[in-house]
C-alpha cells in the first residue's frame, strides 16, 4: 500500500514538473525538485538529490527562487508558541484545550513546536474576544479566526498587530506558495486591496470538498406519490404540490410541509431563487450575482419579479412552510423527523447526514429516506449553483507583529498544507487513528468510530483536528470519511455539473474606504430587502409594491453599493 502510494505521488510529481514547465512558473523550478521530499520522515539526501535536478538553479543562486523545502522537526529545540483559536463544540465535550488532542500532541512530536492555546469563552463574541486582545496589546503569535476582528487585514498590518506573510511565505513558505502555483486565482483570492497576505486562509484543495449542500427531498414520499425528482421550476410545483395533497405520511390530513427552512444562514426560500438564475440570499455574497461580467443585486435581477410572485403563489397555496422566516435550525429538523416535512435546502452533513442518523425508524417510517436534488433547470434552458464553495475560504490564522519565532509559526501553519500535514491534521497518526483500505481511502479506526458516548464529529474532534480549528485544509480524506450514508455522497455528483458564470466570488477585495461606504450602505439596504422580502412572500406586501421596493432600495444607495462591488469584481477578474 505504502509503496502504491508513493508510485502515484511520484507520477503526480512528474505531471506537475511538465505542469509548471509548460506555464512557466516563477518558482516552478524550486517547487517541483522537491515536491516528493515532502514526506516529513524522508531524508535529507532525497532533497538534495532533487537539487541537482535543477541546474539553472545553481547558476544564480543569489536570484529568489522561492522558498525552500523543509524537513521536519521545524526547529531543533523545542519553542513554545501561543495561539489564539475557538475551542470548536465538537471538542469541547471531550477536551478542555486544545492541548489535550491527540493530532496537536503528534503534531508537537514531529515538529518539535509546543502551543499553547487561548481558547476565548464562549460567553463572549468571536470579534469582542479578538478585539479585545488586539486592544490589549497582548496577542498570541498565532491568531486564528483573525478575519472576525473588526479591523480588516490591511489595517491590522499597517497598525502592526499582524505581520504582512508575503515574503516570509517567499522566504519559508513551501507548502502555501505551492497552493498558489496549483490553484489559478487562490493568492489573489487571499491577497488583500493594499497587495497584503495577512494569513494563511482555511481551504478546500480537493474539488469534491467544496459542494456540500444541496436541496433535499423525501426520496420514499417521491416513490409513494410515483414521481421523479424534479428538474424544472413547473416540475418542482408538481412536486411540492402533490406532497401537500397525495398525504405521503398516509395520516389521513393534509399537514405536510411541501419545503421547510432553517432560517439560520437563510438555508429557506432564499435558496429557492436558483430557480429563476439568481441569488436571492443576502447570506451569500449580499445577494449579488454575476450577469454578463455585471454585479446585480437580487431586486435587479430579471427574475426578480417572477421569483417574488411565485413564492408569494407558493406560500399562499401552503407549499412553503409558513414559519419559513422564523424557524431555526431546531424547528426545521423536528418537521423533518415528525414526517412532516417533504424538502428543504441544507447541507450534506448536518442535514442528510444526521436527520437520516437520528431519525427514529421503530416509530416512524421505516422507508424514510433523503435524497439531494439537482439545481433545476430554468427557464433559459442552465441549472445555476450559486452555493458551492470556493478553493479559498475566508477564515484563516495570522501571526502577531510580536511574534519572536516567525519561522517557526510560518512553518508550523505551512506544514499543514503538505500533503502528510493535510491527512495528519484531518485524519491523525496512520495506524492508530485511521488506516488506508486497499482502495486508498483513509478510515478512521475503532478508537474514534466506536468511541464510547461521543458522536463521530465529537470522536475525531478529541483525536483529531478534522473539521475544527486549527487545521488548515479541509482534505478529501476528511470529507469522505464523516459521511455515513450514500444519500451523502450523492450530493457531489448530483450538483456539480450546474454552472458556476453567475456565482459572485466570494472574496471580493475592497479598500478600507470602499468596505466602510459599502458597509454603511448595505447596512439598511439588508433589512429593508429582508423585511420586504418576507413581505412580499407572505402577502403582508401587496405584490403591486414590487417596482416602489426595488426604487426604495436605489434611493437607499444600491447602485452606489453596486458600483462599489463592480469595481471589485473588475479587480479580481483582471488580477
Ligand atoms: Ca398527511
Amino acid at each position: 500500500m505504502k509503496n502504491m502510494k508513493r508510485i502515484i505521488a511520484l507520477a503526480m510529481v512528474f505531471l506537475l514538473l511538465l505542469t509548471s514547465a509548460c506555464t512557466g512558473n516563477q518558482n516552478s523550478k524550486a517547487d517541483t525538485s522537491k515536491a516528493e521530499s515532502s514526506k516529513a520522515e524522508s531524508s535529507k539526501a532525497d532533497s538534495s538529490k532533487a537539487d541537482a535536478s535543477t541546474p539553472s538553479e545553481t547558476s544564480t543562486p543569489e536570484e529568489p527562487t522561492g522558498p525552500e523545502p523543509y524537513e521536519l522537526p521545524i526547529v531543533a529545540n523545542k519553542v513554545t508558541l501561543t495561539m489564539f483559536s475557538v475551542l470548536d463544540g465538537k471538542a469541547s465535550v471531550s477536551l478542555s484545550s486544545m492541548e489535550e488532542n491527540f493530532t496537536v500532541q503528534y503534531y508537537e512530536e514531529l515538529s518539535n513546536v509546543h502551543i499553547q492555546f487561548f481558547h476565548p469563552s464562549s460567553a463572549t463574541s468571536l470579534t469582542e474576544a479578538l478585539n479585545t486582545m488586539i486592544a490589549s496589546g497582548e496577542i498570541t503569535d498565532i491568531i486564528f479566526n483573525i478575519q472576525s476582528a473588526t479591523d480588516g487585514i490591511d489595517a491590522l498590518i499597517s497598525n502592526g498587530v499582524i505581520l504582512r506573510l508575503n515574503e516570509l511565505i517567499d522566504k519559508w513558505g513551501y507548502y502555501y506558495n505551492k497552493v498558489f502555483e496549483e490553484n489559478p486565482g487562490f493568492k489573489a483570492s487571499v491577497t488583500t486591496y493594499d497587495g497584503n497576505i495577512g494569513m494563511y486562509s482555511t481551504s478546500r484543495l480537493d474539488e469534491p470538498t467544496r459542494f456540500f449542500e444541496s436541496y433535499v427531498v423525501r426520496k420514499d414520499w417521491l416513490d409513494t406519490l410515483k414521481i421523479e425528482k424534479p428538474t424544472k421550476v413547473d416540475e418542482w410545483y408538481d412536486m411540492l404540490t402533490a406532497i401537500k395533497t397525495g398525504d405521503p405520511n398516509g395520516n389521513g390530513q393534509a399537514d405536510e410541509l411541501p419545503f421547510v427552512s432553517n432560517s439560520n444562514e437563510e438555508m429557506g426560500i432564499y435558496r429557492l431563487s436558483a430557480l429563476f438564475g439568481f441569488n436571492s440570499s443576502y447570506y451569500k455574497q449580499m445577494a449579488c450575482s454575476i450577469f454578463d461580467g455585471k454585479v446585480v443585486f437580487a431586486s435587479e435581477a430579471p427574475g426578480f419579479t417572477d421569483f417574488v410572485t411565485t413564492m408569494n403563489k407558493w406560500y399562499a397555496e401552503g407549499l412553503l412552510d409558513p414559519e419559513t422566516f422564523s424557524t431555526d435550525a431546531a424547528g426545521w429538523k423536528e418537521k423533518v423527523l415528525t414526517d412532516r416535512a417533504g424538502s428543504f435546502y441544507g447541507k450534506m452533513n448536518g442535514g442528510i447526514g444526521t436527520l437520516l442518523g437520528s431519525y427514529d425508524y421503530e416509530k416512524g417510517d421505516p422507508n424514510f429516506n433523503l435524497e439531494p436534488m439537482a439545481y433545476p433547470i430554468t427557464s433559459e434552458g442552465k441549472s445555476f449553483d450559486f452555493f458551492s464553495q470556493e478553493p479559498c475560504d475566508n477564515g484563516g490564522a495570522a501571526i502577531s507583529a510580536k511574534c519572536k519565532e516567525v519561522e517557526a509559526a510560518v512553518k508550523y501553519l505551512d506544514y499543514m498544507y503538505s500533503p502528510e500535514g493535510q491527512i495528519m491534521m484531518d485524519m491523525g497518526k496512520e495506524g492508530y487513528t485511521y488506516e488506508f483500505d486497499s482502495n486508498g481511502v483513509a478510515h478512521y479506526t475503532d478508537l474514534i468510530t466506536k468511541a464510547e458516548g461521543l458522536s463521530l464529529v465529537q470522536a475525531i474532534a478529541k483525536y483529531c483536528i478534522g473539521g475544527i480549528m486549527p487545521r488548515m485544509v479541509n482534505d478529501k480524506y476528511y470529507w469522505d470519511a464523516v459521511m455515513s450514508y450514500d444519500q451523502q455522497r450523492m450530493v457531489y455528483p448530483t450538483v456539480k455539473d450546474s454552472t458556476r458564470e453567475r456565482k459572485c466570488p466570494q472574496s471580493l477585495k475592497y479598500s478600507q474606504e470602499e468596505q466602510s461606504r459599502l458597509n454603511t450602505l448595505m447596512a439598511d439596504i439588508e433589512s429593508y430587502y429582508k423585511e420586504g422580502m418576507q413581505g412580499f412572500v407572505t402577502g403582508a406586501k401587496p405584490l403591486s409594491e414590487v417596482e416602489a421596493f426595488r426604487a426604495q432600495l436605489k434611493t437607499m444607495g444600491l447602485d452606489e453599493a453596486v458600483a462599489i462591488m463592480q469595481a471589485a469584481y473588475d479587480r479580481y477578474i483582471a488580477a
